[in-house]
């Protein structure tokens, strides 16, 4: 199902002759109304008349996250306050957020990306949406809010938190639609469970999940828990939240809303384009964007970018599932390891559970990786024998596809912390190492 069938099935040619003409107004804007872009534009030399192509964006220089912390709050704005009708900032942990601002377009706009992505995998008027990322400055919650809304289907804002609420909202109000990071879909489902909920009593078919990474193995078993199919959404407060871009019911990529945004994968290191099907970070321009535009974002995320035109109809470039973060791929003993590569090997052992932490350390300078993660069955653990078995398959397991050894300690069932909103699985003790 579409909710802008010609935009989204749009011809190759033109939606890459509606970039080029976007872009060009995006230059004069950003040149017009935004001093920091008008400087650095200056110093590279670039203006609207030398973007004569789509690939003349090379010329223009990346935007950081720095760059918006560094203009904190409002000096990246490229419009007065009262035009700007919401504020929202990132969920960054360390130092000052990120502040970003929308006009009433740029809302408009928002709620179309989100509402593109929820039909795509067939929601409609008759669903009942329970939201259960958290309101507040985050992006996620209000922006699902907005593209639900405007299919016309019935929003349970409950935000995140109090999760035996949500399970038991959940089966009395007959959601028909879970919106939520995996972890936490994970999570409530367990929790439903206990509390005597079965699937039978849920009326859940489809479930809206994004902010964070997830494997396809964790999605099975979420999908399993909860009997319901789902589909991954991606994007970020600085772009514009979510609604960048989204799988639709084939999941074999997530679909861009391209003429909104214009993607690009680049090396990390060099700074240099990549083409097509390499892997990369993704860099993001923002085409119609009025409250806070981007040019050239680092989005620091990992993935890789198709053209091809997908089996449901639409035009629009894919990426793939974000694999990890150029800032959290892991370096251990010099070889680059992504926490997603350990969740899906863990997903794939009978016995063991979802819920894992990855905890490193150094000593002698050296790295070490330990693996803690749960076992689904508590009586395991007074059996030593078969226990070590577990272990030793979870070692060799790793190994393999690591290509370093790690330490894998195996924990009670419900031992490891559970999150509501994005999961924090990395406890990074290396530099509170001597050496
Ligand atoms: O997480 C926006 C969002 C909300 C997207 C709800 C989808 C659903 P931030 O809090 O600014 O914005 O975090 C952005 O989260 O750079 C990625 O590293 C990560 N991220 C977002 N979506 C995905 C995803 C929102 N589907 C950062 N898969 C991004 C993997 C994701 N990582």
């Amino acid at each position: 199902m579409f909710f802008q069938k010609d935009i989204e099935t749009m011809p190759r040619k033109k939606i890459e002759e509606l970039q080029l003409e976007r872009l060009k107004w995006l230059v004069d804007y950003c040149i017009n109304n935004v001093p920091f872009y008008a400087k650095r534009l200056a110093e590279a030399g670039v203006t609207a008349e030398k973007i004569k192509s789509l690939s003349d964006i090379q010329y223009i220089p990346y935007t950081n996250k720095s760059d918006i912390r560094d203009n904190y709050p409002y000096g990246l704005f490229a419009q007065p306050l009262k035009n700007i009708v919401r504020i929202h900032a990132s969920s960054g942990t360390t130092g000052k957020p990120t502040v970003v601002g929308y006009t009433k377009n740029d809302i408009n706009n928002w709620s179309d990306c989100v509402a593109r992505l929820c039909m795509a995998v067939g929601v409609t008027e008759e669903d009942i949406a329970q939201i259960s990322f958290g309101y507040g400055l985050f992006t996620g919650a209000l922006g699902l809010h907005y593209g639900l809304e405007k299919i016309g289907c019935s929003v349970i804002p409950i935000s995140s938190g109090n999760t035996e609420k949500q399970a038991m909202i959940l089966k009395d109000f007959g959601a028909s639609v879970l919106v939520s990071t995996p972890s936490y879909a994970m999570y409530m489902s367990e929790v439903a469970h206990e509390m005597g909920i079965s699937n039978d009593d849920l009326k859940l078919r489809i479930g809206l999940f994004g902010s964070e990474g997830c494997t396809n193995e964790l999605r099975d078993k979420i999908e399993k828990g909860f009997g319901l199919f789902s589909t991954d959404n991606y994007g970020m407060s600085e772009l514009m939240g979510p609604g960048v871009s989204g799988e639709c019911q084939y999941r074999c990529g997530l679909h861009f809303a391209e003429d909104h945004f214009l993607p690009e994968i680049i090396d990390s290191d060099t700074g240099n384009r990549k083409n097509e099907g390499e892997y990369g970070e993704l860099v993001i321009t923002t085409l119609t964007k009025e409250g806070i535009p981007m040019l050239r974002y680092r989005t620091k995320d990992i993935t890789k970018i198709t053209y091809d035109e997908c089996k449901c109809g639409r035009t629009h470039a894919r990426m793939d599932k974000v694999s990890g973060r150029s800032d959290d791929m892991l370096k251990i003993r010099g070889v680059n390891v992504f926490p997603s590569q350990i969740e899906s090997v863990m997903a794939n052992i009978d016995g063991i559970s979802p819920h894992y932490e990855l905890v490193l350390t150094r000593k002698n300078y050296t790295d070490y990786l330990e693996v803690r993660i749960e076992i689904t069955d508590a009586e395991l653990l007074v059996n030593y024998g078969k226990l070590e078995e577990l272990r030793q398959l979870a070692v060799n397991k790793l190994k393999t596809v690591l290509g370093i050894s790690a330490k894998v300690v195996l924990v009670a069932p419900k031992s490891i912390k559970r999150y509501e909103g994005k999961a924090r699985r990395i406890v990074d003790l290396r530099n509170q190492s001597e050496n």
